[in-house]
């Protein structure tokens, strides 16, 4: 790696993330059924119709978990606590045995001297809510909040850092609109609901973290960089339009309080009744905002479509084995432009970042240098965002273990560790030791 710790602001936090459904293995203490459940039960939606049911066997390993995180000399474990884990009907009984979890989760982290970044949903909706519709349903923030009382009493006195939800744009658009992921639904109406009541969750959380006296609480989005993919005023509607929908809705509605026009018009007639009643609670101040961030997209209009008439041509640059473009200087991108345009000098968290790779194990040992060169670049892109004015506190790479990627199962290696599914076997691979050997410097 090209860095040092020497080359950041003192304190500047190095992690690996990680989340409850992908790593913990679900069906392992009193857990309730979650609509991926059920969704990966439904043949043609998932990568052989994998689940969360084991995964990664964390709720039995995550000691040995931790020494890796320790052992890769990191500062912060960021993990998230599963509503259906906790609350296994979604509301009311709650499971013992799940916030005991949490409970030991937290101690373990606090005891190897790392920092827990909690997030509190991170897509594990309980099936008795998606039942009444989920994410749809108007009274989901009500719900959440609740959930987050819950879990903050057992865990807020321990966490360093809190945020409501994961990554909104995948709760709300790639799960109602593209269906890709649970509950697989493909219905505009249902989306524009869903886009709506997921950051009016967001602000009922937030109402109840503060009303706890929760400290640095936050949210996790995702931004996608979308650019023209060439020089006609169509194409640089469709990345206008795509940047609205992914990036502006979550952002603008949290520090500004509206919706972008140009996706408002889309949602025309969609929008659950009264929602421009819910905005001031959507827009309340938050104490830092995690960036998650892995590619971009080259946009055009897509004449033969509906709205949002857009489409992501081919792009010339070298892929991961998600197939998305390697593109770290979208990553200094948003971290200048949401300190510039959104945050001014709020804190802001690189809370994921990371690649897939078809990686191996030979000979005990994982090489994968592209991930090595993509883990680089885009320290070094968040390096060069601080010094344009950002202010950036740390950077979590995704992630910590190979794991369940949702729609594509356990086919798809993101970690710095990987994971034998079969053993349950963990083997750091090369990157896992570059990064060790960047941090171990001036600690
Ligand atoms: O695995 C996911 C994670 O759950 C959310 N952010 C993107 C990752 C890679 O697709």
């Amino acid at each position: 790696m090209n860095f040092t710790r020497a080359d950041f602001p003192d304190g500047f936090v190095f992690g690996a993330a990680t989340a409850a459904y992908q790593i913990e293995g679900h069906s392992f203490g009193g857990a309730g059924s979650t609509h991926w459940d059920t969704f990966a039960a439904t043949q043609g939606n998932v990568f052989k119709a994998q689940d969360g049911a084991i995964a990664c066997d964390h709720y039995h390993k995550f000691e040995d978990d931790l020494d890796l995180l320790k052992d890769a000399n990191m500062d912060a474990y960021r993990f998230s606590t599963s509503w259906a884990r906790v609350l296994p009907e979604g509301r009311g009984q709650v499971n013992q045995e799940g916030l005991d979890f949490y409970d030991r989760l937290v101690d373990a982290i606090l005891a190897r001297g790392l920092k827990p970044f909690q997030t509190l949903y991170h897509w594990e909706m309980p099936s008795a809510l998606a039942d009444l519709g989920g994410w749809t349903n108007p009274n989901v923030g009500k719900w959440f909040g609740d959930f987050t009382d819950v879990i903050m009493g057992r865990i807020g006195d321990r966490v360093e850092a809190v945020a409501t939800l994961n990554e909104p744009w995948c709760v709300a658009f790639l799960s109602h609109y593209l269906g890709h992921h649970a509950p697989g639904q493909r219905d505009i109406r249902a989306t524009a609901r869903a886009m709506h009541h997921v950051n009016l969750a967001h602000g009922v959380a937030m109402e109840r973290l503060r009303a706890r006296g929760q400290k640095n609480c936050g949210i996790v989005l995702n931004f996608d960089y979308a650019q023209p993919a060439n020089d006609s005023d169509s194409a640089r509607a469709a990345a206008d339009l795509q940047d609205g929908i992914f990036n502006r809705w979550f952002i603008e509605a949290i520090t500004k309080g509206t919706y972008p026009e140009v996706v408002l018009q889309g949602f025309e007639g969609h929008m659950p009744k009264g929602w421009e009643d819910d905005m001031a609670v959507i827009n309340q101040p938050i104490d830092w905002l995690g960036v998650n961030y892995y590619t971009r997209h080259l946009m055009s209009e897509d004449v033969s479509a509906v709205w949002p008439a857009v489409k992501s041509e081919d792009d010339p640059l070298p892929k991961t084995g998600m197939d998305w473009a390697i593109y770290p200087d979208g990553l200094k991108h948003f971290l200048t432009r949401l300190s510039k345009d959104y945050v001014g000098d709020m804190p802001l968290y690189v809370t994921e970042n990371g690649m897939a790779w078809d990686d191996d194990v030979v000979d005990g040992a994982v090489a994968d240098p592209v991930r090595e060169s993509f883990v680089n670049d885009h320290i070094l892109a968040a390096k060069d965002a601080i010094s344009e004015g950002a202010n950036v506190k740390g950077f979590f790479y995704w992630s910590l273990l190979d794991n369940y990627e949702w729609a594509f199962g356990y086919d798809k290696r993101f970690g710095i560790v990987h994971v034998d599914y079969e053993t349950q076997v963990r083997t750091p691979k090369a990157s896992y030791h570059a990064l060790a050997t960047a941090l171990r410097s001036n600690r």
